[in-house]
């Protein structure tokens, strides 16, 4: 912030600095591939869904194009994105995880 002295001169001031970290939507995105119970399993253990609540993402990915997993400090995104895809990638999927500032 600026502020003027008497003199008229502008000097900066340090605004008092409480930034709270950034959070990041984990996301999933649709494929024409990728069974749709593999869906519903990463959901359930990547980001502790229960079955019911997994197959409502599940078909939101599929319907829409994407879905939201979950919403995370950066560094746990970044770990479920990479878990996510290495998962999908040791199954031989395409399904691809993603993250977006919140
Ligand atoms: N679209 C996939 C299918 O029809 C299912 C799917 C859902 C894939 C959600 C990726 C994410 N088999």
């Amino acid at each position: 912030r600026d502020q003027q002295g008497d003199d008229g001169v502008s000097v900066q001031e340090a605004k008092p600095s409480l930034k709270r970290p950034p959070l990041f939507r984990v996301l999933l995105l649709n494929d024409d591939y990728t069974p749709m119970e593999f869906v519903v399993d990463v959901l359930e253990t990547f980001f502790s869904m229960d079955r019911s609540q997994a197959t409502q993402v599940m078909l939101q990915v599929h319907t829409k194009g994407s879905g939201i997993c979950g919403v995370y400090s950066r560094d746990v995104a970044e770990t479920k994105v990479e878990q996510v895809n290495d998962y999908a990638r040791e199954h031989s999927h395409p399904l691809m995880c993603t993250m977006e500032e919140a």
